[in-house]
C-alpha cells in the first residue's frame, strides 16, 4: 500500500475470513463499516472498536482498526471508559440486540445518558444468534421457533429508539444491512455528530430467523429532516413500524466529559487503600 494514498474500504477490513454463514446481514455491517470508516479520512491507530459477546461482536476481529472484543454486555462501558481516557480516538461500539439490551441493557441506558462521544452499532437480528436460536429483547412476542418459548415470549419487545430517546440519546439512526451505501452514510454521520450516536442496524440472522430475509420489503426510508428534540421523536415515532430508516433524531446536548486535571496512575489509587 502506498503511505502517502487515502485508504480505502478494503484498508479497514483485516485479512480474517468471518465465520458468519452464509447471507448474515452482518457481512454488509463489516462493509457499511470499512466504507464510513475510509470516508471519515483518519488513520487506523486513531479508532478503536469494542464489542462484546455474539455472532455480531466478532467485527473487531475482521476490521483493521484497534479492536477489543470484550466481555457479554460490556461493550459501552469499555468504550466509554476508552474515550475519556483518550478523547483523541475515534470510539466506536458494536454488539447485537442480545449483548446490547439484555445483559448490557443497562450499560445501553446510561451510555445514553451519560452522552459519552462515542458510535454504537446495535445490530438487531431478533434473537441470540451465536447460542443458536433464543429469543432476545427485541423478538415479537408470538415468536415460537425457540424450544425455550414454544408459545412465544408473551412479553413486549424493546423498541431501541424508544428506549434510547427516553435514556437522552443525542443521535439515533436506523439503517439495513441490505442497503450498505445508505448505512455507511448513516455510521459516519453517527461519527461526525457530537455525543452518543446509535446506529441500529437491522442485520437479519439467515440461520435462525429465515423470514427476516423479508425485511428488504418492509424496509422504508423516513420521509422528513430528523427529529431534534425528543418529544418531536415521540410524536414521530409513537406508532412507528420499527422499519423506517434514515436519521430519525439527531440532538446538540454536549457531550460528557470530565474535566481532566491530570491523570492519577493505579499505584496512587493502591496507595490510597493502603493508607
Ligand atoms: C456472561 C455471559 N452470559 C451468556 C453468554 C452466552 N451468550 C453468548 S452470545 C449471547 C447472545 C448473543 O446474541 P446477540 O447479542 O443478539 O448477538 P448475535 O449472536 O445474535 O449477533 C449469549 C447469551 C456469555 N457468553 N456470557
Ligand atoms: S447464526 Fe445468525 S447472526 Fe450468527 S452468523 Fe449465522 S446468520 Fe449471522
Amino acid at each position: 500500500m502506498n503511505a502517502s494514498a487515502p485508504l480505502t474500504a478494503a484498508d479497514f477490513k483485516s485479512d480474517l475470513k468471518p465465520i458468519w454463514c452464509p447471507g448474515c446481514g452482518d457481512y454488509s455491517v463489516l462493509q457499511a463499516l470499512a466504507k464510513a470508516l475510509a470516508e471519515l479520512g483518519r488513520p487506523r491507530e486513531d479508532i478503536a472498536l469494542v464489542s462484546g459477546i455474539g455472532c455480531s461482536s466478532r467485527l473487531p476481529a475482521y476490521t483493521n482498526v484497534y479492536g477489543f472484543h470484550g466481555v457479554h454486555g460490556r461493550a459501552l462501558a469499555v468504550a466509554a471508559g476508552l474515550k475519556l481516557a483518550r478523547p483523541d480516538l475515534t470510539v466506536l461500539a458494536a454488539g447485537g440486540d442480545g449483548d446490547g439490551l439484555s445483559i448490557g441493557g443497562n450499560h445501553f441506558l446510561h451510555a445514553c445518558r451519560r452522552n459519552v462521544d462515542m458510535t454504537y452499532l446495535l445490530m438487531d437480528n431478533q434473537v441470540y444468534g451465536m447460542t443458536k436460536g433464543q429469543a432476545s429483547p427485541t423478538t415479537a412476542p408470538d415468536w415460537c421457533e425457540s424450544k425455550l418459548t414454544p408459545r412465544g415470549t408473551g412479553v413486549s419487545p424493546v423498541m431501541p429508539l424508544h428506549l434510547a430517546l427516553a435514556a437522552g440519546v443525542n443521535f439515533f439512526a436506523r439503517g439495513f444491512a441490505g442497503n450498505p451505501n445508505e448505512l455507511a452514510r448513516l455510521i459516519l454521520a453517527g461519527i461526525i455528530h457530537p455525543g452518543f450516536s446509535v446506529i441500529h442496524v437491522l442485520s437479519p440472522c439467515v440461520t435462525f430467523r429465515p423470514e427476516q430475509r423479508e425485511w428488504k420489503k418492509a424496509v422504508h426510508a423516513a420521509d422528513a429532516e430528523p427529529a431534534s428534540v425528543p418529544a418531536e421523536a415521540f410524536a414521530r415515532f409513537a406508532a412507528d413500524d420499527g422499519f423506517t430508516t434514515g436519521i430519525l433524531f439527531a440532538g446538540d446536548r454536549t457531550p460528557f466529559m470530565p474535566s481532566r486535571g491530570g491523570t492519577t496512575s493505579v499505584a496512587t489509587i493502591a496507595q490510597g487503600f493502603a493508607a
